[in-house]
């Protein structure tokens, strides 16, 4: 069994609905058992800063799907997001990104894990934190990274506390 590790953010439509509804479609995947989804935070735009403010999560996951699998189903519930709310909110309204497969490092053509960009990133680091515990290797790694964030300067906010994966998925709205 692995353990995988996502980040799920959404800047557009309904974005609490989307990241629910995002779960939703993880814990019926086949092969995929969800363990834990951090709170929600609200976080500044990193990147193209004139966006609206994201919703992130985290979500621990065990699976027996391979790392390219994995990818494959978040770039489906991507797809199946995108296109239930194509006409109201446009195609671009949830990312779900693999941060760790296990503690392997992964470099593909279409797959590089740890995430390349998620140790610098408090919008990925909080969430993750939550839903982790300190570790040595990739885990260790990002807890040492948290450590030299100034999270409220990053614009990273608790906007919704933590509760089962079930009731998360219950809420779906
Ligand atoms: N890819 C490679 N490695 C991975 C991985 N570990 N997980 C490839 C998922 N995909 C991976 O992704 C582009 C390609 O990355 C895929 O084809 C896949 O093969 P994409 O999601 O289609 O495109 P993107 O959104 O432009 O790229 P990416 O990497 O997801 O964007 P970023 O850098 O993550 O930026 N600010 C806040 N506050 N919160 C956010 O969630 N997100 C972004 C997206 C920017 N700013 C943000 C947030
Ligand atoms: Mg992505």
């Amino acid at each position: 069994m692995n353990t995988v590790y996502l980040s799920i953010g959404t800047n557009m439509g309904e974005r609490e609905a989307n990241l629910k509804l995002a779960v939703k479609l993880l814990t019926e995947a086949q092969g995929v058992r969800v363990e834990a989804v951090s709170s929600i935070y609200e976080t500044a735009p990193v990147g193209f800063i004139e966006q609206a403010a994201f919703l992130n999560i985290a979500v621990r996951l065990t699976t027996d799907l391979s790392s390219a699998k994995m990818l494959h189903l978040c770039q489906k519930i991507e797809q199946e997001l995108g296109r239930i709310r194509e006409f109201r909110w446009g195609p671009r309204i949830i990312d779900l990104d693999i941060l760790l497969y296990n503690h392997e490092n992964i470099e593909t053509e279409s797959l590089i894990v740890p995430h390349e960009r998620m140790f610098e990133r408090a919008f990925v680091l909080v969430p993750l934190m939550e839903i982790s515990t300190p570790a040595t290797g990739q885990l260790g790694r990002a807890y040492e990274a948290l450590a030299s964030i100034d999270i409220q300067k990053e614009g990273v906010v608790q906007w919704k506390k933590s509760v089962t994966v079930e009731e998360f998925v219950r809420s779906e709205s």
